[in-house]
């Protein structure tokens, strides 16, 4: 009889997986330890090469539907649905996916807001009433003599419309340049309300309604702008008037700023309102002198992911790293608690932190693990929560048992570039304003503005297409803008503080130096990408620049993109006229109608267009041409040829400075 053929494991090479050293570190550790982590199953698990190519379908029960992605047009599924509708219901469905995730947590922010207004939540408060004006009156509410509560009020009743309006527009398309809006209008894309369109966007999706692949993508685009324009952009209004408008701080990120002789709490998730409530849970007297009495120096606190970048840009609390090192800053054994809530927690958490007798706490009725202790937390009473996950990662402090070893790694870097922060900075306080941002642009010193965003992903080796691409672009002038897991790559790569600017091109150098930058802007969260949307609109209002998002010498990346929220993004930064490249891999067969639709055809419409490709110095070339593409229409291409400046220039620079 024939042996069974056993499964040989294949063993990874750290140093190949990942250029952050200290998850490497970690990683060694883990393979000593015998612990298995996302990086090992990914390299033991081939993706499925249908999936991957989205030529499948498994809408019905008539299949799953297998296509051939080598010859897409050859077969159809056994209801007659083609390659393009099915890869464009698939699309669809992960934009809708994404948008519900930040929509759903933006309504999450909206319920604290409401909580917050009408009084029955007193955990939290409005904090920047600045903030607060300026976002009513973007959306058309009179302020002048209105108290703060009745502006707060107001604000709350014209926000609830982005979720839940059935007809009309959503709120924040007041905040979209005319003629971009325009365009959408006669696309018939302008989001009603953001649940009303995920709805349609799943009904749609459903077998045997919408089959033909332009109408669908009309109706994820839609979608996708009313996460963007909507859950998204409320949910980063409305923490910045909650807990505060980020301005730069200067933080500490990497694994190193875990510490040996403290109790380490690390949150990991996306809702800033847990972290907030930590936050005010360690700085508890009494929970000090518990953690005293425990043998303790102190309560370290530590974000990881979103919230984690969240309150670095905020609170200037320190990150301990990306997606991709969650798993592998466990293996440190210093982390008595790992608290989570919703989004991006990978279920593998819960064996590694037992393997390192860590207590890893679930908090949102959304998302409980096998595994880990459910402590519900609850708006109304945070505190309850917050401070038990406090108590018991004190004990855990206490009853330390495993061996520690923490990688000494830590990079100080420079975060905190709220669209409000650029227009202070580039302005000065009594001139704030884009002027000096077009300015430059305009006469070439800056030659156009990257947002690179998104994942970390085990199918590419980590941080390594985020630091290349951004090295590339800063070199050529282009002043990147960041947020989420790729911000944090950054910073781990040392591109966050002003001395960056050695590395960036001599027109960005100089206006980073002039004014005491770095050529890489952390903006925070991925939620936070509409900050980059309301940068964009902010630069058309300026003029100089074309009257559309889609003139604009700008482009956008996930170089190592893994969710659907990823995907969300993407689209509603097309949609909004961005070109948008993204890494990795790209889930639609080459060659087919509907990828020609998002790669070339929706540029035709007016708005941005995808781009694909893995690699990061084609992936810059790519974004470079396009925003020389722009300046050359905006007729700015002979500018650059002068980045010399003259006196006058410099001494306005200096005085905004
Ligand atoms: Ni964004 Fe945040 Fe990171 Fe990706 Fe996940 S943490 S919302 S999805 S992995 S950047
Ligand atoms: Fe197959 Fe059509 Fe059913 Fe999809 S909807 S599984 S393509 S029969």
């Amino acid at each position: 009889m024939e042996a069974k053929k056993t499964d040989t494991v294949k063993l990874i090479n750290p140093s190949d997986v990942t250029i952050c050293e200290a998850t490497a570190q970690m990683l060694r550790k883990a393979q000593r330890d015998g612990v298995e982590t996302a990086f090992d199953r990914a390299a033991n698990m081939k993706a499925c090469p249908i999936g991957a190519d989205s030529a499948c379908c498994k809408h019905c029960a008539m299949g799953p539907c297998r296509l051939n992605a080598k010859d897409p047009y050859a077969k159809v599924g056994v209801c007659g649905a083609d390659i393009d509708t099915i890869q464009a219901r698939n699309f669809a469905r992960m934009v809708a996916s994404g948008s519900a995730a930040h929509t759903d947590h933006g309504m999450g922010i909206l319920d604290l807001f409401r909580g917050v207004v009408n009084g029955t939540i007193t955990d939290y408060k409005i904090k920047d009433t600045i903030k607060l004006e300026n976002v009513a009156k973007s959306i058309g509410i009179e302020t002048e003599g209105k108290s703060t509560t009745e502006i707060a009020k107001e604000l709350y009743t014209e926000l609830e419309k982005t979720y839940t309006q059935l007809e009309g527009e959503i709120p924040f398309t007041k905040r979209v340049p005319p003629k971009t809006l325009e365009n959408w209008r006669k696309h018939n894309i302008v989001p009603r309300g953001a649940m009303r369109e995920i709805m349609e966007m799943m009904h749609r999706t459903h077998m045997g309604v919408d089959q033909q692949y332009e109408n669908i993508t009309q109706q994820f685009s839609r979608t996708a702008l009313s996460d963007g324009w909507g859950g998204s952009m409320v949910a980063t209004e409305l923490e910045d008037i909650m807990f505060g408008t980020p301005s730069p701080v200067c933080v500490e990120v990497n694994m190193g700023v875990l510490k040996e002789n403290q109790v380490n709490i690390i949150i990991h998730g996306h809702e800033p309102s847990l972290f907030e409530s930590v936050l005010e849970s360690v700085r508890e007297p009494t929970l000090i002198q518990a953690a005293k009495d425990a043998g303790a120096a102190g309560i370290n606190l530590v974000g990881m992911c979103c919230s984690g970048a969240e309150m670095l840009v905020r609170h200037g609390i320190p990150h301990a790293g990306n997606f991709m090192s969650t798993e592998a800053v466990l293996v440190t054994g210093a982390v008595d608690a790992l608290g989570v809530d919703v989004q991006c927690i990978k279920q593998g958490l819960a064996k590694v932190a037992a393997c390192y007798g860590t207590l890893m706490f679930t908090t949102n009725s959304r998302c409980k693990i096998e595994g880990a202790v459910h402590i519900p937390f609850h708006d109304h009473d945070a505190k309850a929560c917050t401070d038990e996950i406090v108590i018991r990662a004190i004990t855990r402090f206490k009853n330390r048992t495993c061996p520690i070893e923490i990688p000494k790694i830590v990079n100080t870097g420079v975060h905190g570039f709220s669209h409000e922060y650029i227009t202070y900075m580039l302005g000065g306080s009594f001139r704030g304003s884009y002027t000096p941002l077009n300015d430059n642009i305009i006469n070439g010193r800056i030659r156009g503005v990257a947002g690179v965003v998104g994942c970390t992903n085990p199918r590419v080796k980590q941080d390594w297409v985020h630091v290349e691409l951004v090295k590339e672009l800063i070199k050529n002038d282009v002043l990147v803008l960041q947020t989420g897991c790729s911000q944090i790559a950054l910073a781990k790569a040392g591109l966050t503080v002003p001395e960056a600017a050695v590395m960036a091109g001599p027109g960005l150098r100089e206006v980073c130096e002039t004014v005491g930058m770095p050529p890489v802007l952390g903006l925070g969260a991925c939620v936070d990408n509409s900050r980059i949307l309301v940068a964009a609109s902010q630069m058309v209002k300026e003029g100089g620049l074309g009257d559309t998002i889609a003139g604009l010498p700008v482009a956008g990346a996930a170089p190592e993109w893994m969710s659907e929220k990823a995907i969300a993004i993407g689209q509603y930064f097309v949609a909004s006229g961005v070109f948008t490249v993204f890494g990795a891999t790209f889930p639609i067969v080459e060659g087919t109608r509907f990828h020609k639709h998002l790669f070339e055809e929706l540029e035709e419409m007016g708005m941005g267009k995808w781009g694909f490709t893995a690699d990061p110095y084609e992936m810059a070339r790519m974004m470079i041409a396009h925003i020389d593409k722009k300046r050359k229409a905006l007729g700015l291409d002979k500018s650059r040829e002068r980045v010399l400046m003259d006196m006058a220039d410099r001494r306005a620079m200096e005085a905004a400075a």
